[in-house]
């Protein structure tokens, strides 16, 4: 018989990797903000995650680790080319991010994400307990809150978007609109990462469905919707004692070693993601060094773009157009075992990351739009009392929290480059002191808190 929980969470993915060591096939728990966060509550309440595993074909039996349990839900070639890198991916990824990308509508993806979305809410039904507390992740799932309550009107149910929620003429582009709007309106408490987006939300909720809300409130069908703005955080502490880590120091000093102990060592940290706005950066440093305010090797950037959604056509363009940028500027202004951009197509461990992050004296984060950015907060907490430089956009949803970044607008040249010439150049005690308003920031704003509030909103008891 199914174990009942009363606390579920739901998202595409399941928290866990499978990995093989010597022919045995294990599984381990995957590294990220929201399972830490989220650990503590699953754990005391003998949670459920429900999400995909990874890979095709038949799931895996549903199993424990670590005090969660995990059910996996399947999804075959088809259902990982439409529902995943088609709806999901192609269509509202780049919708919801501004359409920097143009989106593409294809009715096939659109009955896929229909038919996963349903399949992940049989499986939320089938393990939560009577009155269960249910919580939805992300894009990828918007169809679920309606079709649960739909299955069981006894749950209380959440849904957090980690991405931004568009303004009402973007939104209205989708064939799929109303439906993912009413998919969204089946929970009890709709969270985003911005006060913008929540807005975008009941604004288009009055002028798609003609309902009426009072503040962030929408009433439907009788019932009262919440909606509001949950910033999500990072382990703060977990960050801050990798970053100072003995081992982690001195694979820092390697680093700039390695790097040919220049002045200034400029980072960028990103899954390789057109919303990520990594040309802009390139285009601002090389324009620097066209100017001569900066020169190699003084000065070199390294560029960790970790592969990503490599199938989907714009992030294979993206790649193209990332690789001739950096070989362009290598070729100009490199010298014989000194490159001006250290680009890195690979996926790193923690403890790499957080010795990239301390061996930084400025990290540079462009993105085009993002819901909130966490390697923003990352270098921030790394950073201990070390100084250092936040280049951020406007438009990361991080912007709101770290005002003491040097803020920029990414789609204006003169703005990215104004701001790294000023991150370059800033005086130790400005760094500093900028530096530490926003570590106090969030010591008092991390995950746990982010779990707990939006937990707390949603009426669902945070203890067990
Ligand atoms: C979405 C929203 C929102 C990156 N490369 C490696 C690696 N990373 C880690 C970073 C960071 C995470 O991945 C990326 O998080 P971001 O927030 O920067 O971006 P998205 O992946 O687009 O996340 C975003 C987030 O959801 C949470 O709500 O902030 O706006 O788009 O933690 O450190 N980690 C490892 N190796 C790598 O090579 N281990």
């Amino acid at each position: 018989m199914t174990h009942r929980s009363t606390f579920v969470v739901v998202a595409n993915r399941l928290p866990v990797d499978e990995v093989v060591t010597d022919g045995v096939r294990e599984w381990r728990r995957s590294p990220g903000g929201l399972v830490t966060a989220l650990h503590p509550v699953l754990q005391a309440r003998r949670g459920t995650w429900v999400g995909w595993a990874g890979g095709t074909g038949p799931a895996p039996d549903p199993f424990e680790l670590e005090g969660i349990r995990l059910h996996p839900v399947p999804l075959s070639d088809e259902d990982l080319e439409r529902y995943y890198e088609g709806q999901s991916n192609t269509t509202i990824w780049p919708l919801y991010h501004d359409a920097v990308e143009t989106p593409a509508y294809r009715r096939r993806w659109r009955d896929s994400y229909r038919t996963v979305n349903a399949r992940f809410a049989d499986a939320a039904a089938e393990v939560a307990a009577e009155g269960a507390t249910v919580w939805v992740q992300d894009y990828q799932l918007q169809l679920v809150p309606a079709m649960l309550r739909e299955r069981r009107p006894d749950l209380r149910i959440g849904f957090f978007l980690h991405i931004p929620f568009p303004p009402i003429e973007l939104f209205m582009q989708m064939p799929l609109r109303a439906e993912i709007l009413r998919g969204l309106l089946g929970a009890d408490l709709v969270g985003f990462q911005q006060r913008l987006a929540a807005q975008n939300f009941v604004r288009l909720s009055r002028h798609l469905l003609g309902l009426r809300y009072v503040g962030q409130t929408i009433e439907v069908d009788g019932r009262q919707v919440k909606s509001g703005a949950f910033p999500i955080s990072i382990d703060v502490k977990e960050m801050e004692e990798l970053a100072n880590d003995p081992a982690v120091q001195a694979r820092a000093k390697q680093i700039r070693q390695e790097l040919g102990d220049p002045k200034t060592v400029i980072l960028g940290v990103d899954r390789l993601d057109y919303t990520k706005g990594i040309e802009q950066r390139l285009k601002a440093f090389r324009e620097l060094l066209v100017d001569g305010e900066l020169s190699v090797p003084d000065a070199v950037m390294v560029q960790v773009a970790t592969p990503s959604r490599e199938r989907v056509e714009h992030y294979q363009t993206l790649r193209v157009k990332v690789e001739r940028e950096v070989g362009r500027i290598n070729g100009e202004y490199g010298r014989v075992g000194v490159p001006a951009v250290h680009y890195l197509h690979q996926s790193y461990s923690r403890s790499e990351l957080a010795a990239l992050y301390v061996a930084a004296d400025v990290m540079m984060v462009t993105p085009l739009r993002d819901g909130m950015n966490l390697v923003a907060k990352e270098y921030v907490a790394a950073r201990g009392d070390r100084g250092g430089a936040l280049v951020l956009s406007e438009f990361a949803g991080a912007a709101t929290e770290l005002k003491q970044a040097f803020l920029c607008n990414p789609h204006d040249p003169d703005g990215v480059k104004d701001a790294l010439r000023r991150a370059v150049t800033v005086d130790d005690v400005e760094a500093r002191r900028r530096m530490r308003v926003m570590q106090r920031h969030l010591r008092n704003h991390d995950v746990g808190r982010w779990a707990q509030s939006f937990l707390t909103e949603l009426g669902a008891a945070w203890s067990p």
